[in-house]
């Protein structure tokens, strides 16, 4: 069994913990390799690489540093096939997806490497005579990057690749269910000749890395994962730079007069693509009453034919859950959605050929926006149905969760959509396509409790730089500004 070490500073190193943990195959349960558990001595190790890093990366032109991120890009690309696997190896989605996602972080690294010749300020007029003002962007420092196990390509490269062409240098600590990808990424980054120190990779669990990351000397940090630990670090982190993305409970409406099929695709593929661990899944459909019993038999149909398997084999529709552990968690959460809402199918565990981590896709109907299943974020294959009168009542419904991150409505109503667009209170409302499937260049985040900050593309930008606003008084004399007016 392989042992895989930490990169600081640009070496392979082992904890001084150590110690060391696994990371298993969820459909197949074997052991794809030992970890390092590491310390806050290694954090902290890694933490002041970055920052001496830091001094000569800043300095780097962006268009330079861009031609390292192209270079990333070009080896993920030339390695997809190899790293696809390894995300269903590793996580569990079907192979289609694990593609996916390892080509959203080649995207996002040849979009990042472009931005090197962009980073734009403005420049505006000024209220004074031979004066020029303008805005530069600057790196924010080190940044602590913190990601979560279902995008475990895709959401690494969102926030290392933007963090990296501003110019500031990263410690990063991955999921603990998907370190192996971590460390391919890691290797891909010494491959392209990133310089040592400037990109950090620490593995280990969230209490001791994680929690070290917040409270020391980064100075700004970005999260992807659950509120709980959302609102936590927002406790702890004091005054640094906080980016944070904590999950949904998103909607799509299906209004009587939308393509009743192409719904039918959508609510499918959100619900149950990724087995529901998407912080963007579908987990309430909100249905118009008079097409609700046709449209609830079609969901009913086309879930029951759904396969289960390892996302490797070709005729898998539905792969396992990350973890036993996460398993158990939707199973709490399915029995006690049962005590309100009707179950009329899934809801339980299974395993294939005796292994793995699977849970059976589930719907919910009868659900009401106060039901325990109407606002917990399962992260796994449930869907809520709720039957509702009205678009008013839909919108109504759908903002009545704390969450609010995407949102989908099917109509084939101009007026409908933009009336959904404007009400719904998310940060993403897609109109007749499903609610996951963003695309890099777009900013990507929510509202409400899933936090207000966006990460992706021109979003991501504002996010991993500071804004420094010039002056340039070049009059030869004081002019005071608000003062001297005529
Ligand atoms: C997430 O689940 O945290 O839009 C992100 C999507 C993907 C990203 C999901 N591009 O579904």
């Amino acid at each position: 069994m392989k042992t895989f070490k930490n990169y600081i500073d640009g070496k392979w190193v082992s904890s001084s913990s150590h110690r060391t943990f696994e990371s298993i195959n969820p459909a197949t349960e074997s052991v794809l390799g030992k970890f390092q558990l590491s310390n806050a001595k290694d954090t902290k190790a890694a933490i002041k690489a970055a920052w001496r890093a830091y001094k000569r990366w800043r300095l780097v032109p962006a268009p330079k540093r861009g031609e390292l991120l192209l270079e990333v890009s070009r080896l993920l690309k030339k390695n997809k096939k190899r790293l696809g696997r390894l995300v269903t190896q590793e996580m569990g989605k079907v192979l289609a997806e694990g593609l996916g996602d390892v080509q959203e972080a080649i995207d996002m690294f040849e979009l990042m490497a472009g931005e090197g010749r962009r980073l734009y300020g403005v420049t505006t007029p000024s209220e004074l005579p031979e004066k020029f003002c303008m805005t530069v962007r600057e790196p924010i420092g080190v940044l602590g990057l913190i990601s979560p196990w279902n995008f475990p390509f895709a959401i690494p490269a969102w926030k290392i690749a933007p963090a990296l062409i501003a110019g500031n240098t990263v410690v990063f600590k991955p999921a603990s269910y998907t370190p192996l990808c971590a460390t391919r990424l890691f290797e891909l980054f010494d491959e392209a000749g990133i310089p040592a120190g400037v990109a950090n990779l620490v593995t280990g669990s969230g209490r001791e890395v994680g929690e070290t990351i917040v409270t020391s000397n980064v100075r700004g940090i970005s999260f992807t994962g659950s509120r709980e630990v959302g609102l936590s670090i927002k406790q702890k982190a004091g005054l640094k730079r906080i980016s944070l993305e904590l999950g949904g409970k998103n909607p799509i409406i299906v209004m009587d007069d939308a393509d009743l099929d192409l719904a039918l695709d959508g609510c499918i593929w959100g619900a149950f693509g990724t087995t529901g661990q998407r912080c963007t899944a579908t987990s309430r459909i909100i249905v118009h009453e008079k097409i609700y019993e046709e449209f609830l038999d079609m969901l009913v149909k086309r879930t029951r034919k759904l396969r289960l398997g390892d996302g490797l084999k070709p005729r898998t529709d539905v792969g396992p859950i990350v973890s036993k552990k996460q398993l158990e968690s939707i199973k709490k959460d399915v029995e006690l959605a049962k005590k309100e809402a009707k179950l009329v199918i899934g809801g339980k565990p299974t395993k294939i050929n005796g292994k793995g981590f699977f849970f059976k896709p589930t719907i919910f109907t009868g659900v009401t926006p106060k039901m325990y299943i109407a606002q917990k974020e399962v992260f796994g294959p449930v869907v809520a149905i709720m039957r509702v009168k009205s678009l008013k009542q839909a919108v109504d419904w759908a903002n009545s969760t704390g969450y609010g991150l995407s949102s989908a409505i099917y109509t084939n109503s101009v007026n409908n959509a933009f009336t959904a667009v404007r009400a719904i209170e998310a940060g993403l409302t897609y109109v007749n396509s499903s609610t996951i499937g963003s695309e890099v260049h777009l900013p990507f985040g929510g509202v409400k409790d899933t936090g207000s900050t966006r990460e992706g593309g021109i979003g991501a930008i504002e996010e991993f730089t500071e804004t420094k606003t010039v002056y340039f008084d070049y009059s030869g004399k004081l002019q005071k500004a608000q003062i001297d007016i005529d």
